[in-house]
């Protein structure tokens, strides 16, 4: 590990002197707000300097955009939620590729295995608007890109960073280009640190953490339209969670890609490709490795849990050009993936390497979809989808795992269940006269399929199994507008849905236990649902140098079936950013308002936490400054919550007991961070 950071520093300073001929201008900018671009879409750059300072980790990188909230359990690995949907509700795609965790307890969400510096964009598609992305996206879908390169003479480009920040935080990434017409080939390496950070009261939270990654690809361009491109990842890295039992000792993934890609085919067909994708996942979760082991009724020994996930999936697209100002997408994509787990309660004498893998469950995924887009006139458009999945699942397990009352038989062993899953939208967009800008009305409905958690790693309320799971349904109206001008934006969207059978994970569900009396079971329910809100973001000029932005989140869900709040909804929130900009440097300032929320359910909530009660508001301020000394390096600065805030999101995870550190009600967010940041780009 120190020798691949020790590479990448070296590499880092030795491309200094190197000048390019045509330097990249890099924006002296610090991002606390990424723009929305078109109805329903808002991109981010993963490659720039962003306040507050983002764990390098996919849920972080979504946490400065508007809707987006994120449930942290320690430094990083923080699942994210968006209109306080959670779990497989946002549909994460790394390079196109479905990339699920593997632990049962939560530790790896997907964006745990996105490394933002490896990517050239991050784009968010709000609600269920789009079939092209695979099933279930009741939410959002989150998309991590490279861009395609294509050269016409040889050209070879490099860009580099370094983070140094409070609490030993310290990034570098090297992401290295080159190509010609024939072909190209990229390499990039990042490269993660923080070791426990303190909250606003100077109290240390357990969260110290280490990650890294690798990628790589190379494409033949044998001719200027087609494109094959083979691609491999590998990462890992080590956590500590300030709110469970267990740390986080390995988060192993291998990835291969295949793409590839035939454009201008003809004048009706635009473009054909396909894609396909193998990913496997293996992660290593112990009490004793990042802690002091600590003998406790649950766990009296070393325990080690080890799960693992095999993903194989593919995808084939046709882009077609029917008629005039008309597009048609069509495709099929399939995906397969197949759960296992080892572990021991006692590591000294039942080494978990020396057992087997035992397989609990497997899915599969078969879609077609089609998405039309068709011009009316210069200003109106009409984008309607449909998708049919056909979704298979199978429960391997023998038993049932119950904690501290021992084990059952599964009632649900070697059962199969199979479903057909209609989902679909249609949505008006129109382009206005007065000024730049779109309005947009769409009416969407996905059906979700329960993913691993809902399905076996929880029980039903009547059994100890709960294979059978109804489909999650959601109907959902998204509206908005977006405005350009050359003094000012403007962003909203609003939205409101209907979620039928919506899958409910309440904790503390009390079961009868033979004649021990009762115990507490961890449930997944079908409630009828709703949630309704919306984001705003506007930024103004005040002047040649001054800028201002302001966003804002809302969503208030209701849980029908029980006639109380929907639980793990974060409050009303605001950001308010003030910048200075010259030509080669600005400085910012960046205040978060987040409201007290108290409509709770206590208990209840999604697969990744539930509601412990309600929290009370808070305001967090920040300072940045970044200046471009070079055209091809910048240097940024903060300084994170300046004023050295106590305070938690009220979706955060509740503190453990961890020796050595004070428990606190929810995982306490960082104190005071001063963190700076280096550039470089030829
Ligand atoms: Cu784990």
């Amino acid at each position: 590990m120190n020798r691949f950071l020790f590479s990448l520093t070296c590499s880092t300073l030795a491309a200094w002197p190197l000048l390019a001929e045509e330097p990249t201008k890099l924006d002296p900018y610090v991002v606390t707000a990424p723009r929305g671009d078109a109805p329903l879409t808002v991109t981010a750059d993963p490659k720039v300097p962003a306040q507050p300072l983002p764990a390098h980790d996919g849920a972080d990188v979504l946490k400065a955009i508007p809707g987006f909230s994120v449930v942290r359990k320690g430094g990083t690995d923080g699942d994210p939620v968006f209109r306080g949907m959670a779990g497989s509700r946002v549909v994460v795609a790394l390079d196109g590729q479905c990339v699920l965790g593997g632990c049962g307890n939560r530790m790896d969400p997907p964006t745990a295995y996105a490394f933002p510096g490896a990517y050239d964009r991050v784009t968010i598609l709000k609600g269920p608007q789009t079939v092209l992305h695979g099933a279930g996206n009741s939410a959002a879908v989150v998309l991590f890109e490279n861009d395609p390169l294509r050269y016409t003479t040889p050209t070879a480009s490099l860009q580099s960073s370094l983070v140094a920040g409070s609490a030993g935080r310290f990034d570098a990434l090297l992401d290295a280009r080159a190509g010609r017409a024939a072909g190209y080939a990229r390499v990039n390496g990042t490269y993660t640190r923080g070791d426990d950070y303190e909250d606003g009261s100077g109290r240390e939270v357990h969260s110290a953490y280490e990650r890294w990654s690798t990628n790589a690809a190379v494409a033949w361009t044998p001719d200027e339209h087609t494109t094959i491109e083979l691609s491999g990842a590998r990462s890992d890295g080590e956590a500590a969670y300030a709110d469970r039992a267990m740390d986080g000792v390995k988060f192993d993934r291998e990835n291969l890609g295949l793409k590839v890609k035939r454009e201008a085919i003809s004048d009706v067909v635009r473009s054909v490709e396909v894609q396909l994708g193998y990913n496997y996942v293996d992660h290593v979760m112990d009490n004793y490795s990042l802690r002091d082991f600590t003998a406790t009724a649950m766990m009296p020994a070393r325990a080690v849990s080890n799960p693992a996930r095999r993903t194989l999936g593919g995808r084939a697209l046709v882009q077609l050009v029917p008629g005039e100002a008309m597009l048609l997408a069509l495709g099929v994509d399939y995906q397969a993936n197949r759960h296992s787990v080892r572990s021991t309660s006692n590591q000294t004498t039942m080494p978990y390497e020396a057992k087997p893998r035992l397989r609990d469950a497997e899915f599969s995924q078969w879609g077609a979809f089609g998405e039309l887009t068709q011009k009316v006139g210069d200003e109106h458009r009409l984008i309607g989808g449909f998708r049919l999945d056909r979704w298979r699942a199978t429960d391997r397990r023998s038993v049932v795992a119950l904690g501290m009352a021992g084990s059952a038989a599964n009632p649900t062993a070697g059962q199969r269940r199979s479903t057909e899953l209609p989902s679909g939208f249609l949505r008006y967009e129109r382009d206005l006269y007065v000024m730049p800008g779109t309005v947009y009305v769409g009416l969407g409905r996905s059906e979700r399929f329960p993913d691993y958690w809902e399905l076996i790693k929880n029980e039903s309320a009547t059994t100890v199994s709960a294979f059978r799971t109804p489909i999650e349904k959601t109907v959902q109206l998204d509206t908005g507008l977006g405005l350009r001008t050359e003094k000012w934006s403007l962003n909203a969207s609003l939205f409101a849905n209907r979620i039928d059978d919506f899958l409910l994970v309440q904790s503390g569900y009390t079961k009868p236990a033979g004649m021990m009396g009762t115990r507490a079971a961890t449930i997944t329910r079908a409630v009828d649902a709703e949630t309704w809100g919306g984001e705003l973001s506007a930024n103004y000029r005040l002047t040649e140098h001054w800028r201002v932005d302001v966003t804002g989140a809302y969503t208030r869900g209701r849980n029908r079936t029980d006639g109380r709040p929907l639980a793990q909804i974060p409050p009303l929130e605001g950001r308010l950013a003030l910048a200075y900009t010259q030509s080669s440097w600005s400085a910012g300032a960046l205040l978060r308002a987040v409201a007290r929320q108290d409509r709770v359910a206590v208990g209840q909530g999604n697969i990744v936490g539930q509601d412990i009660g309600t929290t009370p508001g808070f305001a967090v301020v920040s300072l940045n400054a970044s200046w471009r000394f070079r055209p091809w390096a910048r240097l940024s600065a903060g300084v994170d919550n300046l004023f050295n805030k106590t305070y938690a999101e009220h979706i955060s995870r509740s503190g453990a007991i961890v020796a050595g550190y004070e428990q606190t009600t929810r995982v306490n967010e960082p104190g005071r961070t001063l963190w700076t940041r280096l550039d470089v780009s030829f």
